[in-house]
């Protein structure tokens, strides 16, 4: 497949100024008539001719004319990719007429059906799916949508913008017209017809306007959307409070359908939500998904501004809008819950999918300089690290100078394609600061890793940190320049008071920083807040991880201190474990200290009970894996549960305690003080079980079948899952028996017995492919039965047979056929086959070469298999 280059881009020759589309629905065959008034782009580059060519893939053309004369065969050649023909002249008006088939796409890109209803997903390049068109986002037009469709099956036709007329036409049918008065990419046209529920509420805007929101469901599922509703009017709230930047037509509508490639879609004034995030009620919703739906609605609302009034000039760019975004939400979300347990979760999510991905075969900067196939670099990297960089803008700006910056940003650009470079522009040019280095985190990949050395000198009473930054080469990319990052640092007294809190700002390899009047040795908390997206090297000894755990005024570096210590013990004990031939809790030896710490934590009550729930998870396997070389998942598993069953022991009467403390009677509210309460008790439940004692899996099995709400039950269930108690199978039984008509909350019940840790695992994900409810054409089951087997499994996926790896190359190769945007993306997990011993190596570059090897593999699949094979 071809490789498209940055620094290949050239401005569009010409440009639309407005489309108009007539789409005839039909399941089987659609039909679209589109009429685009094309003017040459003013700014075209020299030599660009006089030479259209417009995206199209995959549909039949049926007709093409210009200026009302319609072309013959030899006026224009169409191919694979696309439509070329010759320009009369400057300006000139295009007819193009194309079918399509949406029943049989199964790609989910373009026009597609779901369930019963038509709907679509043009970002990044569906739109080419529906018709011919210069498919990129720098060709903003106003798009004017007829939809004609069966008035029966679908009495609901919806696309961009404001309803300017509807009406009956024969044969049963009827049709709506849509102007969306905002000039916009392709990418942002939407269009959903179907038989479908709506749910109506208002937002007044700070200008007093008032508009209209509606979110539209299957029927049935009316009852699951307040919370979603809700988190749309906080959203919109908010963004005017904070960016001060208001909604900008009288309509906002949210689709939720159940066959999506991603989470949600922020098309202009028609957003399309993936089912899962969007429905929600006590019994069938946890605490985790009400989190997921607010942060997803309010990602999509914000993209209103950062990324549709504002958008991307070419893909290489999409961190402009993905990164400002996410930043965006996380900052919602710290407002709407607790700012530190937000960050601690942000923080978590990044380790586990970003920093692999920076340090794998996949590693690209957060603007890539080249791709194959777009699709593939929705990443972590793009998104996750992008908003750290962000953040990294606000903390050295300041909320105020950072807020100069967007609000030029919006200025200066709205209506307009623009770069990373613009933003960045706006934000130096608003505080009059170079940013030069910083933007160095735009275009280098990997993880700095940072090392430290405290040294005080008493007679001079200065402290002197000495900071070292390294970035390991990645693919393309072997030498490293030293990057700009703020340290926010704290150095504590003995008595746990602060004696300073200071942000200083890394841009050497290596720097000393002194730190004046300080009275006695200081014990410091490095990258508070984790101020810079890096990895720490330094190993602080095990008594300071503890003050800092009890003492530390940073949140996030009392959670991190745990994590440290915890990673510390563990690696220790898994060197030792692959020893001493396989005995874990010999390998542990003495953790007293560790647990001690622990039990503190666990009965402080000043601190909020999400973030003590938080500080006493245990790294994950997953984490723990990619500190490892070669990763024994065998021992990780072993130390970990043999870590979880000594704390439980140790802790047994204290986490009771918890449990019956943290029993709620009063109805269920997903309120984050209560969620931090259900999660806290849900921790105790899970340390008491893995203490062994088989009083507390009967615990778990009471609490499955007394549960009033789908949290409780879900940490029941997640408990029981792993064990033989008779409970487990009752519960799975009843869960299937209750939910088996639920499409998003079956997904659950999946995705549990794929990430079990009992011996059968396997074998039960092969039988559950057969299950009525499941099907490879639906991402969501995909994903949490064949996903959750390969990326939160590692004992059975790594197995050392290697059933677990042929089992899933089957299915990567299976599902290229059906939908190659999911099999790519299920494809990472087994490009960290350097990260193995050389025997599961082999057999995962075996995997990957079988995957390879597949006839027509689409370049979505090749472009990761590939990547990771190297
Ligand atoms: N901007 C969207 C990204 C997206 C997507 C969504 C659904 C299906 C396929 C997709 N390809 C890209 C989602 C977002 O970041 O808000
Ligand atoms: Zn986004």
């Amino acid at each position: 497949p071809q490789v498209i280059r940055r620094e290949d881009y050239t401005a569009p020759a010409f440009l639309i100024d407005k489309v108009e589309l007539v789409f005839d629905l039909d399941r089987d065959v659609t039909n679209v008539k589109s009429r685009l008034f094309i003017i040459a782009n003013p700014v075209r580059g020299t030599g660009a001719g006089n030479e259209v060519s417009f995206d199209g893939e995959d549909m039949k053309l049926v007709s093409i004319a210009i200026d009302d004369r319609k072309l013959g065969v030899d006026e224009y050649s169409v191919d694979k990719t696309g439509l070329t023909f010759t320009a009369p002249g400057e300006t000139f008006v295009v007819d193009i007429e194309t079918q399509v088939s949406p029943v049989t796409n199964t790609r989910l890109e373009g026009l597609y059906v779901s369930q019963s209803a038509f709907c679509t997903q043009c970002e990044a390049e569906g739109f080419r799916r529906i018709t011919y068109f210069p498919d990129r986002p720098d060709v903003m037009a106003t798009f004017t949508v007829t939809i004609n469709a069966d008035k029966a099956t679908c009495p609901v036709l919806l696309s961009n913008g404001n309803l300017a007329k509807s009406g009956d036409l024969d044969g049963n049918r009827h049709f709506a017209v849509w102007e969306d008065p905002f000039p916009k990419p392709s990418y942002l046209f939407a269009l959903v017809a179907g038989d479908l529920a709506c749910v109506e509420d208002s937002f007044k805007t700070v200008s007093g306007r008032d508009v209209a929101l509606r979110i539209f469901v299957e029927h049935g599922n009316e009852d699951r959307c307040d919370y979603a509703m809700d988190s749309l009017k906080r959203s919109m709230k908010w963004d005017e409070e904070v960016y001060g930047l208001e909604y900008d037509l009288d309509l906002f509508n949210i689709v939720a359908v159940s066959d999506f490639n991603m989470g949600a879609m922020e098309n202009k004034s028609l957003n399309i939500f993936n089912a899962k995030y969007i429905l929600a009620k006590p019994d069938t919703a946890t605490d985790m998904d009400y989190e997921l739906i607010e942060s997803i609605v309010a990602h999509e609302y914000f993209h209103n501004w950062s990324g549709n009034r504002v958008t991307c000039r070419d893909w290489f760019q999409l961190s402009l809008k993905e990164g400002l975004t996410v930043f965006r939400d996380q900052e919602f979300s710290a407002d709407q819950r607790s700012r530190p347990v937000q960050r601690i979760k942000d923080v978590a999510q990044l380790r586990a999918r970003q920093f692999p991905e920076d340090g794998g075969p996949l590693a690209h900067p957060v603007r890539p300089d080249s791709y194959m196939e777009i699709n593939n670099f929705y990443t972590a990297t793009v998104y996750e690290k992008g908003a750290e960089l962000i953040r990294m803008m606000h903390t050295l700006l300041g909320a105020d100078g950072y807020r100069k910056g967007i609000d030029l940003y919006f200025d200066r650009h709205d209506g307009q394609a623009v770069t990373c470079d613009d933003f960045a522009k706006a934000m130096e040019d608003a505080n009059d600061v170079d940013l030069t280095q910083l933007k160095r985190w735009y275009s280098q990949a990997g993880t700095p890793s940072l090392s430290w050395k405290g040294d005080y000198d008493a007679d001079a009473k200065q402290f002197r940190l000495t900071v070292s930054q390294k970035t390991a080469p990645t693919p393309g990319q072997p030498d490293k320049f030293a990057l700009h990052m703020p340290i926010a640092i704290g150095l504590l007294g003995k008595d746990g008071k602060e004696l300073v809190s200071r942000t200083v700002q890394l841009t050497e390899n290596e720097q000393e920083f002194v730190f004046d009047n300080i009275n006695e040795t200081p014990v410091v908390s490095f990258n508070r807040g984790f101020s810079a997206p890096v990895n720490i090297a330094t190993q602080q000894p095990h008594d300071e991880l503890v003050f800092l755990m009890g003492n530390d005024s940073d949140a996030f570096n009392r959670w991190e201190s745990a994590q440290k210590y915890a990673t510390a013990l563990m690696l220790a004990a898994i060197e030792e474990f692959e020893k001493n031939d396989g005995d874990a809790d010999g390998a542990l030896g003495d953790v007293t200290d560790f647990i001690t710490a622990m039990r503190a934590t666990l009965q402080n009550d000043d601190l909020d009970k999400a973030f003590r729930a938080d500080a006493l998870v245990l790294p994950g396997e997953e984490f723990l894996s990619e500190q490892r070389k070669p990763a024994n998942p065998e021992a990780i598993h072993q130390v970990r549960n043999a870590l979880r069953k000594q704390i439980g022991t140790m802790l047994k009467a204290e986490f009771a305690d918890t449990y019956h403390q943290n029993v709620s009677n009063a109805a269920f509210t997903p309120d984050a003080q209560s969620a931090g309460q259900r999660a806290l008790r849900a921790t105790a439940l899970g340390y008491l079980v893995a203490s062994g004692d088989a009083q507390f899996a009967d615990l778990a099995a009471a609490q499955y079948r007394n549960a009033n709400n789908m949290t409780d039950r879900m940490a029941a269930l997640a408990v029981l899952n792993h064990l033989d108690h008779p409970g487990r199978a009752e519960a799975l039984a009843d869960f299937e028996e209750r939910f088996g008509k639920d499409t998003v909350v079956m997904d659950k019940w999946f995705g549990l017995q794929a990430m079990s840790s009992r011996d059968d695992t396997l074998a039960r994900v092969k039988d559950l492919m057969s299950h009525p409810s499941f099907t490879m054409r639906n991402p969501n089951k995909v994903r949490s039965l064949i996903g959750a087997f390969a990326m939160a499994n590692p004992r059975h996926f790594h197995a050392a047979d290697g059933s677990g790896y042929e089992f899933y190359t089957d299915r990567l190769i299976e599902l290229d056929d059906i939908n190659p945007q999911v099999a790519a993306r299920l494809c990472a997990p087994l490009g960290k086959w350097a990260k193995y011993d050389d025997d599961r190596a082999a057999k995962m570059k075996a995997a990957l070469d079988r995957v390879l090897a597949k006839p027509e593999i689409s370049r979505d699949l090749y472009e990761i298999a590939s990547k990771s094979r190297a």
